[in-house]
């Protein structure tokens, strides 16, 4: 099972979308902005160095950086599907 660390109104939103679109399942940690600063709560700090959003954990792998993941998705959890081959010029 995937996890994701979703904070509201962050571009942890693309991992969601990729998750739908490749069809695999997950499930999500929430976690909510501060209503006054915007930053994350201080709880992602346990999960990612600098408590920000997008995170995920699979198998016992934390990945972070939202294009990481984006890719690790694809390579690792769904046979390269919705990635470009890394030789084509699309890639
Ligand atoms: N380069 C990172 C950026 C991560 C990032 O800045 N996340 C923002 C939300 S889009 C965040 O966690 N902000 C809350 C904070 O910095 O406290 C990625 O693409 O995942």
């Amino acid at each position: 099972m995937i996890t994701v660390h979703h904070l509201n109104d962050s571009r942890s939103q693309r991992v969601l979308w990729a998750l739908e679109e490749l069809g695999l399942p997950y499930e999500i940690r929430h976690h909510a902005r501060d209503a006054a600063t915007r930053l994350a709560p201080p709880e992602l700090k346990a999960i990612h160095p600098l408590g920000k959003s997008p995170v995920i954990e699979h198998e016992g792998q934390v990945v972070f950086e939202s294009g990481a993941i984006l890719d690790y998705l694809s390579r690792r959890c769904a046979d390269g599907r919705l990635a470009p081959p890394a030789a084509s010029p699309e890639y």
